[in-house]
């Protein structure tokens, strides 16, 4: 269990600087927290970096060795493990990565699983790391003399002087933000501040072999990594609260929950007007006996919601930006004390349940095709939460998870004509058959936003053929806004967006 009830910090945007550049503007982060500003003089650079941090006590959240300086944001999950190889005691999760950085050099990060960002500051050289599957994004723009890193894009958007807009050894350009990149997920980018190059180096990459294991030993391996995730994610001054939609992902995540804790957990379920899966989640919360709340909000509402969606994930993915609604929505209702929040998100990636495929060749070039394309798309962003004050994380999405379930070779994923047939499985003892055997029904289909969205820009004026252009259109334009231009996501006039992107679209 985690020792903290949150990670000392949500967020940073850190500056080094060897010589010139400017200090950057005051930021304004999405996520919601305090705000501390803080600075170090290091022998050949000096940092100043904003935290933006739920709690009083900002020391977790960097730490300094003798010439390096760590600052995190988010949590690490093998701690344990990491403390066996360390030569002193670490009080944070920021001293374990000075630590590991101290011992290994860059090549600390690959022995990190976790769900952080990451700067440090060494020597004459900075890194920038994500973790495995890069699920807290991390920013940064070069200018003469300076590094400049961010969880959140926006803070990073305003045009700074003497912008080299270097390439950043291979880290994705931002839509509309010259000289502003996105550090890859499961990597290190290492830049050399004297000589002014860098270089990305890969901590992880998602595995494109597949393992042959008997029916017994992969359920009860899958079983066994996904209780020790769920382990992990949890802290004795947080109860738990689980988003559950009743599906199998959710579902395994809140058995697994309440089996870890002592009395009940929380589980909280949406829908809109149009939809809901309220007596499928009920079904579990009663088999639980969790303290079950449901919340309708009404699909209008839902869709005036996009703005902030965007303002959270800053993706461009008007399939992510659908599946990122609701649960944008379902946290900005969540009124009340921060909470630590479980989801049964990403299951449907290494598992290939989105393709509701059961041929094997197919399934499993679904698969490889979602493990090479899920970065960037900023889906597991906490941010979508952290917006609202609360801190989600993704069991499905541990390393040690994640690795299994995309390496089972894909006759254990689709068997006996169900989906996902291994985590089902796997969680057979803990829920009601009916939650078992239920297929497949995606937030974005069972909360109705799919349908919701086309409306919205069918009645714009939009013919059939165009919904999909005219959805990403209405991202892009979003995105535009908020994240390049800085407009607050209430100040947005989202009809008449849709109504502009609808013009172009019907030429
Ligand atoms: P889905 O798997 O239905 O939902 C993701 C998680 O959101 C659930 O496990 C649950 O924790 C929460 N959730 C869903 N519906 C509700 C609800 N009504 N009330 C409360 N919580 C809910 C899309 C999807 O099918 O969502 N997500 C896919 C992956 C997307 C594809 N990405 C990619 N190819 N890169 C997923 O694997 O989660
Ligand atoms: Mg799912
Ligand atoms: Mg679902």
């Amino acid at each position: 269990m985690s020792e903290q009830p949150f990670p000392a910090a949500y967020g940073f945007l850190a500056s080094a600087r060897t010589g010139g550049g400017q200090d950057p503007e005051a930021p304004r982060f999405a996520t919601r927290g305090r705000y501390s500003e803080l600075s170090e003089r290091l022998r050949a650079q000096s940092v100043r970096f904003t935290l933006v941090h739920p709690g009083d006590d900002t020391s977790g959240a960097y730490a300094t060795g003798a010439d390096t300086l760590v600052v995190l944001a988010g949590e690490i999950y093998n701690r344990a493990e990491i403390d066996t190889v360390l030569d002193r005691a670490a009080a944070s999760d920021a001293e374990r990565v000075l630590g590991l950085v101290e011992r290994y050099g860059l090549h600390a990060f690959r022995l990190v699983n976790g769900r952080f960002a990451a700067f440090v500051a060494e020597g004459e050289r900075v890194l920038l790391a994500t973790d495995h599957s890069g699920s807290v994004p991390l920013y940064t723009r070069r200018t003469a003399g300076q590094v400049l890193a961010a969880t959140e894009a926006k803070t990073l958007a305003a045009p700074h002087q003497g912008d080299l807009g270097f390439p950043a050894g291979g880290a994705r350009r931002v839509r509309r933000l010259p000289g502003l990149h996105q550090v890859p997920a499961g990597s290190v980018l290492e830049i050399d501040t004297g000589r002014g190059t860098a270089e990305t180096h890969r901590t992880w990459v998602p595995p494109v072999s597949r393992r042959i294991m008997s029916e017994e030993a992969a359920v009860d391996a899958v079983r066994h990594a996904l209780e020790k995730a769920v382990a992990r994610r949890l802290a004795p001054a947080a109860p738990p609260l689980v988003v559950l939609s009743g599906g199998i992902d959710s579902s395994g995540v809140a058995a697994l929950a309440d089996a870890a804790v002592l009395g009940p957990i929380d589980t909280l379920s949406m829908g809109t007007d149009r939809s809901d899966e309220f007596p499928q989640a009920r079904v579990v919360a009663d088999h639980l006996g969790s303290r079950h709340r449901e919340i309708t909000i009404p699909t209008s509402e839902l869709l005036a919601q996009l703005p902030h969606t965007l303002h959270a994930a800053e993706s461009l993915d008007a399939e992510v930006i659908e599946y990122l609604l609701p649960l944008t929505a379902l946290y900005r209702r969540l009124e009340g004390p921060a909470r630590r929040v479980l989801t049964g998100y990403g299951a449907d990636i290494p598992l290939g349940g989105m393709h509701r495929e059961d041929r094997l060749p197919q399934l499993d070039t679904a698969v490889a095709f979602d493990m090479d394309t899920f970065d960037g798309l900023n889906e597991m962003s906490p941010v979508l939460s952290t917006a609202s004050g609360h801190w989600s994380t993704h069991p499905y999405w541990d390393r040690e998870v994640l690795e299994l379930l995309t390496v089972l070779e894909a006759g254990l994923k689709r068997r006996y004509g169900r989906d996902k047939w291994v985590l089902r499985a796997a969680m057979g003892d803990v829920l009601p058959q009916e939650t078992v055997v239920r297929p497949k029904l995606g937030v974005h289909e069972g909360s109705g936003t799919t349908s919701g969205f086309t409306l919205l820009v069918r009645e714009a004026g939009v013919p059939e053929a165009g919904v999909a252009a005219a959805k990403t259109a209405v991202v892009e334009e979003l995105f535009d806004r908020i994240v390049v231009g800085g407009e607050e996501p209430d100040r947005v006039d989202l009809p008449e967006v849709v109504e502009k992107v609808a013009k172009a679209v019907k030429g």
